[in-house]
């Protein structure tokens, strides 16, 4: 252990701690701009790049940043000095003077740190002279990437390329042209993206933000001649309050659905109704091939894996293009219920697909990306029509004034708005694999399931398998979130030293309660394991948990579907894959 003194306060850390370690540990506030560290997903950013940190360290000459300047024995720092505080005020006008001083118009204003720190300075002007730096803004389906806003604190090249093996953005330059640019400064979309939107909750100012549509949703809800139906995925009602100014770790679902009567939508929908579907589409799927298997069909593909995330499709069909015939090919919760609300639902309204619009409510951003890919539309009228995410959602519920706080808690409309215990819980990482092995589990033994809770895939850890009985059958399972922890998983299946046979994938750590829509939670790791809780919390609470009991889903088989992949479920609920 190593002695330390920080303002004189004594403490004692383990070797390697760095002085921002050792000041966390006495309570002694030191302002960060570029590091991070996110224990649940073992993200560190310690580029050292902003020296917004800096302190005194006793018998030093020069600064020291405090974020990646180890501990000694002995060591004696001061955090406050007038020298450390002109220094970072130094630090702060010299980033203001190159960052173009739009705060009133910005996405980020009232989240951007560097505005708190600007605002804990008391910077009211800035003395440096000098020009600015101009670069193009690159929009793609899913983000907006404003490179004049760049601190350039690295922390975005650390998320895309560490934590979600996806190689996108990496410095380029030197000096005043210095950015954070996809190979050949490409735009994003033209990039191997997987629009997951990880880089948005960790930047830490305006530079990469979601492709906003909030005004869309507003012009659809003014326009007399549509009907608009919304649907809110099972990871928003977690998280929605925070955006709001709410305590974190409460349910929200009851006063999300009252928001969005308020707001004006005709229906109030659930995507959680078509979580249960999914489960009945690709659960099937499932024991299909799991059957061709066991009987020794050489053609059957296996582990059949989950395709109910858009970043982790876009992932394999970029980085595992040979296997684009193993994953399910069950569409999204997502498309599911806007092909079944533009096909089913328009024809119980008695009015044509055109006239209705349908909107998503996300916690993740390549929802938005997905809802565009063209095998989503009917002669180019798509079947989700516009895609808001959590954190768009707790803006329009800002721009409408209405106070969500104090809202009634209210139930969605029937029969797209009921749900299962095994929908809500597809907001956790190892969600959809618990729904689909309730439901896999009593079609395949025609036994109860005497427990619904697979304790093995609940916690936050990026990867996970276990061994599951189904009747006479061990099933060896695997859950990955994250997209680095999806690599390992499938690059261990590809080298055939793991066997499993079935997986669930989500691109964002901890699944889409920490997606990349989602209000953003500024490095408290403690969010995430609240959302997480709420979730299971509310599977819990459900008269039904298990996607086949479903009375609504039975329904929409009788009355329209048939059985699960009958043709016609088929033709509306599956997809296939591009290179
Ligand atoms: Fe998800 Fe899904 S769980 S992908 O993370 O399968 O976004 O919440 O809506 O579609 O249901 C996201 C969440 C979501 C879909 C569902
Ligand atoms: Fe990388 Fe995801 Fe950001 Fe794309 S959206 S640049 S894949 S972190």
């Amino acid at each position: 252990m190593m002695n330390i003194t920080i303002d004189g306060k004594a403490t004692q850390v383990p070797a390697g701690s760095k002085i921002l370690d050792a000041a966390q540990k006495l309570d002694i506030n030191v302002p960060t701009l570029c590091y991070l560290n996110l224990d649940v997903m073992k993200y560190n950013n310690m580029a050292a790049s902003c020296r917004v940190c800096v302190v005194e360290v006793e018998g030093r000459r020069n600064l020291a940043p405090a974020c990646a300047t180890p501990v000694m024995d002995g060591m004696v720092v001061k955090t406050n000095t007038l020298r450390v505080l002109l220094a970072r005020k130094t630090v702060l006008e010299l980033l203001l003077s190159d960052h173009p001083k739009d705060c009133l118009v910005c996405a980020k204003s009232g989240d951007c740190e560097l505005q708190d720190l600007a605002e804990a300075f008391g910077i009211r002007e800035i003395s440096v002279p000098g020009a600015m730096s101009t670069y193009r803004q690159d929009v793609s389906a899913s983000i907006i990437r404003d490179m004049d806003k760049c601190v350039m604190c690295r922390r975005c090249e650390t998320m895309c390329n560490d934590i979600q093996s996806c190689g996108v953005l990496s410095g380029v330059n030197r000096g005043f042209d210095a950015v954070v640019a996809p190979a050949f400064e490409m735009n994003l979309e033209d990039s191997v993206c997987t629009n997951c939107g990880q880089c948005t909750q960790v930047c830490p100012v305006g530079a990469l933000v979601e492709h906003d549509h909030t005004w869309k949703v507003i012009d659809a809800l003014a326009d007399p001649e549509k009907v608009t139906v919304v649907q809110v995925a099972p990871a928003v009602r977690a998280a929605l309050g925070e955006a709001c100014g709410m305590e974190p770790g409460q349910s929200f679902t009851g006063k999300m659905a009252a928001s969005l009567r308020m707001l004006g939508f005709d229906h109030v929908f659930d995507t959680d109704f078509a979580a249960d579907l999914t489960i009945m589409e690709e659960g099937s799927e499932f024991l299909d091939r799991l059957q061709k298997f066991l009987d020794g069909d050489k053609n059957v593909k296996m582990p059949i894996m989950t395709s109910c995330c858009p970043g982790w499709v876009k992932f394999f069909e970029h980085q595992f293009p040979d296997m684009l015939d193993v994953p399910s090919t069950a569409k999204s919760p997502q498309q599911m219920f806007g092909a079944i609300a533009k096909s089913y639902y328009a024809e119980v309204l008695g009015i044509p697909r055109e006239k209705m619009v349908v909107v998503s409510v996300m916690p993740c951003l390549a929802k938005k990306y997905e809802a565009a890919r063209p095998e989503f539309a009917v002669d180019g009228n798509p079947d989700v029509d516009i895609v808001i995410s959590s954190r768009e959602l707790g803006r329009l519920i800002k721009t409408m004034n209405i106070d969500f706080a104090q809202l009634p808690e209210e139930d969605f409309d029937n029969p797209l708005g009921y749900s299962t215990g095994a929908a809500p819980i597809f907001g956790n990482s190892g969600g959809v694999m618990e729904a689909a092995l309730r439901t896999a589990y009593e079609l395949a033994t025609g036994e109860t399931l005497p427990a619904v809770e697979f304790e093995a895939v609940r916690t936050l850890t990026g990867v996970k398998t276990a061994d599951i009985q189904v009747g006479p059958h061990t099933l060896k399972v695997g859950v990955a979130s994250g997209l680095g922890n999806a690599r390992e998983l499938l690059e261990m299946v590809q080298k055939g030293e793991e066997q499993f046979h079935v997986i669930e994938i989500m691109a964002c750590p901890g699944g889409c309660i920490g997606g990349g829509g989602q209000p953003y939670h500024h490095g408290d790791m403690e969010i995430l394991k609240k959302r997480n809780a709420v979730l299971y919390a509310e599977d819990a609470g459900k008269p039904e948990r298990k996607s086949h009991e479903n009375p609504y889903i039975v329904e929409l088989y009788e009355k329209f579907l048939g059985k699960p992949l009958s043709e016609k479920a088929h033709h509306l609920l599956h997809t296939h894959y591009f290179k």
